[in-house]
């Protein structure tokens, strides 16, 4: 049986896969790490984790034996490729399963904060309705929607807002050629966040994506503007948004994804124009299924054939 380290907890159902066939150790559950790596640390062949919890250099170097990192999500970025590279330890992801669900969710997103949908369960809820109107929405139909990061997951959010009636912009490092003639391209985010009234963040996080949304991206969404995301809170410099929401400057934001989850900042958790939600872009249960189904073909091709399903580029 090979050995594996999980670095945080998978979903239940997952690890029960996982114990069938692979004797599993619970390192955010070890005490002292260093007797533990001294003890198993040589036997450890594979890494088991998430987008979340990832692998930092310091686990990937303290274990000679190490030949994968087996990671639940398509976002990476707390995994330390070059460690990886490094060492020759192969990284997988689940990509391509996911991209429905987290579109749903900007979608979900989208239309809670531009028709008020939480603010407006709170105003029924506290018995409002008897004594006062409503508050109006705004309409999708009609508005832009800027998508930055226009991949896999961005090309989902754009057909379910052209299907809303919205017109689609996008930025990416590079057009793509691939795409309906009459979506724009912008040169830059800048550049997008002012050809556009939403502004959808599907872009993965880490180093080359950190605070790409700071105060003049922001600034250039306007006061009109809203502001979506499900990538990573590392893309968005959150004290400018917190400040362009209190002043006014942007209209309203819906998030999946903070800065130092679980922590969501008190100042957002305070205001009517933000919907906030615990990073479930892909939770489903179909969803999440496939995603456990992808993760478990990459842990068994990589430890019966050496051919997982979907490496990491
Ligand atoms: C997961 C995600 O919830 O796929 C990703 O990158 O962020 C989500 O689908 C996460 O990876 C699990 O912690």
């Amino acid at each position: 049986m090979a050995e594996l380290l999980m670095m945080g907890p998978l979903l239940p159902a997952l690890v029960a896969r996982m114990k069938a066939r692979y004797r599993v150790h619970h390192w955010w559950e070890v005490a002292d790490k260093a007797a533990f790596l001294a003890d198993r640390g040589a036997a450890i062949r594979g890494i088991v984790t998430s987008g979340r919890f990832g692998a930092t250099r310091e686990v990937i170097e303290s274990l000679p034996a190490l030949e994968a990192i087996v990671s639940f999500g398509v976002g990476y970025d707390p995994i330390d490729m070059e460690a990886a590279r490094a060492h020759g330890v192969v990284v997988t992801n689940t990509p391509g399963v996911l991209d429905e669900c987290v579109a749903d969710t900007a979608l979900a997103l989208m239309l809670a904060v531009s028709r008020r949908v939480c603010e407006l369960d709170r105003f029924v809820r506290a018995g409002r309705w008897r004594g006062e109107s409503p508050a109006l929405g705004r309409k999708l139909g009609g508005r832009r929607c800027g998508i930055l990061g226009l991949g896999n997951i961005g090309w989902q959010i754009a057909r379910r807002a052209e299907a809303f009636g919205m017109d689609i912009a996008y930025h990416n490092r590079r057009p793509r050629q691939d795409l309906p003639l009459h979506y724009r391209y912008c040169e830059d985010v800048t550049a997008l966040a002012r050809a556009s009234d939403v502004l959808v963040l599907s872009l993965p996080g880490g180093a080359g994506t950190r605070r790409l949304v700071d105060a003049r991206v922001i600034e250039a969404l306007g006061p009109d503007g809203i502001l979506i995301n499900v990538s990573r809170g590392s893309v968005v410099d959150e004290d400018a948004l917190v400040c362009a929401l209190r002043e006014g400057r942007l209209a309203g934001a819906g998030l999946d994804v903070f800065e130092n989850e679980p922590e969501v900042p008190a100042a957002l958790q305070g205001m009517d124009q933000v919907v906030l939600l615990p990073h479930v872009g892909s939770s489903t249960v179909e969803t999440r299924q496939a995603m456990a189904d992808l993760f478990m073909a990459n842990l068994d091709g990589w430890f019966e054939t050496r051919r997982p399903l979907t490496p990491v580029a």
